[in-house]
């Protein structure tokens, strides 16, 4: 598995930093050291999607368990689990409400599959936990087979970072694997006062630049490059309009690093930018709209007091 990510990192790298306009897939942050930063991240009082997320599974779970009707067992299937902190929450109202579910945790790492049950089970003991190591379309194909309903989580707001296309596509595929009825708890941030979204993600304390510089660290290290990193910048940018952040690596001088694994030397212009990731925010209109193109239908919104961030429940 290390060898698979890691070939597609090297080709990946190579067809961004030599496009016209170059970019970088936020998908390659969460190396070791890129998952230690976000956990920093998720801690920043400016970060507020985590505290909103879990302000919502733990207040209003009981509000979500009303909307399941599923009167036999069913699954309960999550992608990208992380630590499942907030899934917990959850978990623990469906439990005490007699549900009789299976958890199932996707993830591409077994370790952190071996830890989220080691923790689970501390946690929930009647948990029936069935963590499944792999990738979330072949789970997802031999699940909706066996014909038990199944909720899929899909939290954290990770959906944000695939432009709309791209978004719809993978919302389209996961539509097609499921069976009428299932459904979909899915998180994603909401627009709300500029301010707040920008501060979230130019944050003062410069750990959101440590995580986009992270990556060129990771070129360094991985693709046995000589990138000057401290010859980078971070810049990020709010576009109320469109609800997009949009965050960059900024190249302070006209320079060049040479990758000996790639066997290319990459060359920048003073000032020129690599775009490392979108992180979109949605309005309700938009939300209802993707759901109405997957194929879904929007059952509820549970959101935070302040309405930041929504968990939004949708039915096949
Ligand atoms: C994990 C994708 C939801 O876009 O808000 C945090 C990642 N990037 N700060 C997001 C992130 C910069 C985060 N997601």
């Amino acid at each position: 598995m290390k060898v698979a990510l890691y070939n597609h990192f090297a080709q990946d790298v190579h067809e961004g930093l030599t496009a016209r306009e170059k970019h970088l897939s936020s998908k390659y942050f969460y190396d070791d050291e890129g998952s230690r930063i976000f956990m920093q991240i998720m801690q920043m009082p400016e970060y507020y999607p985590t505290a909103c997320e879990f302000e919502i599974l733990s207040q209003q779970s009981q509000a979500i368990f009303n909307r399941i009707d599923f009167i036999q067992k069913f699954n309960i299937v999550e992608f990208g689990s992380g630590d499942g902190s907030k899934t917990k929450q959850l978990l623990k109202v469906f439990l005490e409400k007699g549900a009789d579910f299976t958890y199932i945790p996707i993830d591409i790492s077994q370790e952190a599959n071996d830890a989220l049950k080691q923790n689970m089970k501390l946690a929930l003991h009647n948990l029936d936990i069935q963590p499944r190591t792999g990738d979330y379309f072949d789970v997802l194909n031999e699940l909706s087979a066996t014909g038990v309903p199944n909720l899929f989580l899909f939290l954290g707001g990770n959906i944000g970072n695939y432009k709309r296309e791209a978004a719809l596509e993978l919302l389209k595929k996961f539509n097609a694997d499921m069976n009428k009825g299932d459904m979909l708890l899915m998180g994603m941030d909401l627009q709300k006062n500029p301010r707040t979204i920008r501060t979230a993600y130019d944050d003062p304390h410069g750990i959101t630049k440590a995580f986009n510089m992270n990556l060129l660290r990771r070129i360094n290290s991985e693709l046995d490059a000589d990138i000057q990193i401290d010859q980078f910048d971070f810049y990020c940018d709010y576009n109320p309009q469109n609800g997009e952040v949009n965050s960059y690596l900024v190249s302070l001088k006209k320079q060049h690093f040479h990758s000996t694994v790639l066997n290319t030397t990459f060359y920048f212009e003073k000032d020129e930018l690599i775009w490392t990731e979108l992180s979109k925010k949605y309005s309700f209109t938009e939300i209802e709209a993707l759901a109405k193109e997957a194929g879904f239908k929007v059952v509820n919104n549970f959101m935070d007091c302040r309405h930041f961030f929504t968990d939004t429940l949708w039915v096949k």
